[in-house]
């Protein structure tokens, strides 16, 4: 397997069609609070795709539903920070989350009359509804969140480079939580077909290249003085924390949370340069509706503070 540069990479690859749209939205955003010396987090959520042609019939994909960086947004959010959420499109959003597939409808009672036709939300529902719909207005009527969206591997390296470039003016305030489960692997862009593969051709041969590693320069250049809080997921416990330590002591940021990924909701490792923390739910928290993302934001929260505080 190959890897290029990520030099080589955006200049291979073209950015997405609402690039231009996205980056404006991202430049009045950071412009906003950048002036009221408010904190900005940007929350990257979901998992990218790569696709096997360019007119997309077949992908590669992984399993992240975005219910990380959905819910974390919140706590940001609920901390006093404004939030740039960077989520794959279709994935988990915040405040939505909660009511996923039928569980909305299931609050509602209709009352057909017919042009006057009324629809309520149930009694007991209101008490689950209301502090929901409150932090939702809440956080919207501020302008405090902004959604922008990803789908492939490469639309994921253009939004950051250009979340970045735009959160590098509020220096230490800018806090960076990466969650998104980003591809490790590719297909360079001159090596997709254009149209979808014919079986006919036979059972395809796919050369995967390695996706160059962002976060160095994500560190070091574009966004030098923020507060980088890197994921690292796996599936063996004997690697999670040595894996997670070794990527804080090669890219020098400030966090790897690290977790696994049968438990990703119950337990995770907080790795900085001075300790391993961990953070795990128990089973009646779980069963209860604790989230561990409250948790983990507090804590890193609490340590950007500090970074923030002069000396
Ligand atoms: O998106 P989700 O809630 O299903 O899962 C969250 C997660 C496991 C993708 C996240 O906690 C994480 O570890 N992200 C980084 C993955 C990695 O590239 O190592």
């Amino acid at each position: 397997m190959t890897s290029g540069s990520w030099e080589e990479f955006f200049a291979t690859h073209l950015p997405p069609t609402d690039f231009e749209d996205n980056r404006s939205l991202l430049k009045e955003f950071c412009e906003r609070h950048n002036k009221y010396g408010n904190k900005i987090a940007l929350v990257t959520s979901g998992g990218t795709t790569v696709p096997l042609e360019h007119n997309t019939v077949r992908l590669i994909d992984n399993f992240s539903a975005g219910n990380r960086g959905a819910t974390a947004t919140e706590y940001f959010l609920e901390n006093g920070y404004a939030v740039i959420f960077m989520h794959r499109q279709k994935s988990q959003e915040p405040f939505t989350r909660h009511f996923n597939g039928s569980k909305l409808l299931d609050m509602l009672d209709l009352q057909e009359q017919g042009p006057n036709t009324t629809i309520t939300v149930k009694q007991d529902s209101v008490y689950v509804l209301a502090p929901i719909l409150a932090r939702y207005q809440a956080a919207h009527a501020a302008g405090a969140l902004l959604h922008v969206s990803f789908t492939t591997v490469s639309d994921y390296f253009w939004l950051l480079r250009a979340a970045c470039e735009c959160l590098a003016n509020l220096g230490p305030r800018a806090l960076l939580f990466l969650a998104a489960a980003v591809s490790d692997f590719y297909i360079p862009k001159d090596r997709v077909p254009t149209h979808k593969m014919q079986s006919a051709s036979g059972p395809p041969v796919i050369h995967l290249h390695l996706v160059p590693k962002m976060l160095a320069p994500l560190v070091n250049l574009w966004v030098p003085e923020a507060f980088v809080v890197s994921f690292k997921l796996e599936t063996d416990e004997s690697l999670l924390v040595s894996k997670g330590r070794a990527a804080l002591e090669k890219y020098k940021h400030k966090m790897v949370v690290a977790n696994l990924l049968q438990t990703r909701n119950q337990r995770v490792i907080l790795i900085t340069p001075e300790a391993n923390q961990e953070i795990l739910l128990t089973k009646e928290e779980l069963h209860s509706g604790v989230e561990i993302e409250g948790p983990i934001v507090s804590e890193i929260v609490r340590l950007h503070a500090e970074h923030l505080a002069p000396r």
